[in-house]
């Protein structure tokens, strides 16, 4: 019987710096027998991360549709007719409300996502306090309000922002099929105004859009060869709605979901990679399997921005059953004074 552990894989490089991996080594990856390809994520994952340990977030829309962009995907694009209820931006208060509950229910960080093209400099006060509020609960903060310049980029990091989502969501060839109103390059442009700001990266991609399986290589392709590796990989698969260019797509078998990540997890090994958009139509032993594919991330609560989501009482479930834990939100310095003066 053939060694367990005999697999075919990509050539090694000999280099000690972080290698990156050409595309021809990520089809090498993705065309692995899926035993084996989850075997050797689940082995790069030990190699960088605890085991059996998830980075938990909770989401929440800040400001919601109406949005000036196309993405054929999105049920907040002001071109498609969803039956999205459009919304100003939040208060403040209510904000910090849901934050706490966020963090109350186990979540170590909290993402706060815009329908804007961009945000403009009239928005940056509204959300440079909630950033600072966020953070005083003691949460990592997170934000995703589309382009950034370099010195909304800056102002951002100075409030403290811990990470930016800014997904490249397929690959260079597919994304005018799906998105026309911004290029590839906008988005590069703004991770690097990200990247540059000292902001970490979060961006990754949506999969079952009906790109192929080369688009997919290509997406991986670009994250993994960004000058820095984004330190989180959120892979989203399509919730198809109603309304948008995309609501009819063929639905992909959700093994190339789980590939996707485990090659994601080889070639991005010190990315948290995030299971995000799309839990809610999975199994139980689906999810399983992307954590074996080396996933140790993920978006829990009731809702993602605007489509349901698998809530916190499932994931607390399943966390059980698969023997997971959530990474321990950081005390906030009032926590830490409480302890040390009961120490
Ligand atoms: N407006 C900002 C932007 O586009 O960067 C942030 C919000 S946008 C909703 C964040 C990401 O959510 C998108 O880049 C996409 O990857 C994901 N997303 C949006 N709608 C989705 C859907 N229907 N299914 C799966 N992922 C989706
Ligand atoms: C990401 O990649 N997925 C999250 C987060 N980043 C902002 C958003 C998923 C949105 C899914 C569709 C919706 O709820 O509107
Ligand atoms: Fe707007 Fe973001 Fe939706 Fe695109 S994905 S339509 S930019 S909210």
């Amino acid at each position: 019987m053939a060694d367990l552990l005999s697999i075919q894989t990509p050539a090694k490089t000999t280099t000690c710096a972080p290698s990156r991996p050409t595309r021809e080594q990520i089809q090498t990856w993705f065309d692995l027998p899926l035993m084996d390809l989850l075997l050797q994520a689940q082995t790069k994952l030990r190699e960088h991360f605890p085991p059996n340990s998830v980075q938990v977030s909770t989401l929440l829309s800040i400001k919601t549709g109406n949005c000036p962009e196309d993405c054929g995907y999105c049920s907040q694009s002001g071109h498609h007719s969803t039956e999205l209820q459009a919304e100003k931006k939040i208060e403040v208060a209510k904000a910090i409300e849901e934050a706490k509950k966020a963090k109350a229910s186990g979540s170590s960080r909290f993402c706060m996502g815009a329908a804007w093209k961009h945000p403009h400099d009239r928005d940056m006060p509204y959300v440079v306090e909630l950033i600072k509020e966020v953070k005083a609960l003691g949460l990592e903060t997170c934000m995703t309000l589309g382009m950034l310049t370099g010195n909304q980029a800056q102002t951002l990091a100075d409030a403290g922002l811990d990470y930016y989502n800014h997904n490249l969501d397929t690959s260079r060839d597919y994304y005018c099929k799906i998105v026309s109103t911004r290029s590839y390059d906008d988005r590069l442009d703004t991770l690097d105004n990200v990247r540059k700001a000292g902001i970490n990266v979060c961006s990754g991609g949506i999969i079952g859009m009906g790109e192929s399986r080369d688009d997919r290589i290509n997406l991986l392709f670009e994250l993994a060869n960004l000058p820095t590796p984004p330190e989180s990989v959120p892979i989203n698969m399509l919730v198809p709605i109603e309304g948008t260019p995309l609501a009819d797509v063929e639905k992909l078998d959700v093994t190339e979901w789980i590939r996707t990540i485990a090659v994601a997890r080889i070639i991005m090994p010190h990315s948290y990679i995030r299971l995000s958009a799309g839990r809610e139509s999975l199994s139980d032993s689906d999810q399983a399997l992307a954590f074996m594919a080396g996933a140790n991330s993920l978006f829990s609560g009731d809702k993602l921005l605007t489509t349901p989501n698998a809530g916190e009482g499932k994931d607390q479930i399943l966390f059980a059953k698969l023997g997971l834990t959530a990474e321990k939100p950081k005390p906030t310095v009032a926590e830490l004074s409480v302890d040390a003066m009961s120490a």
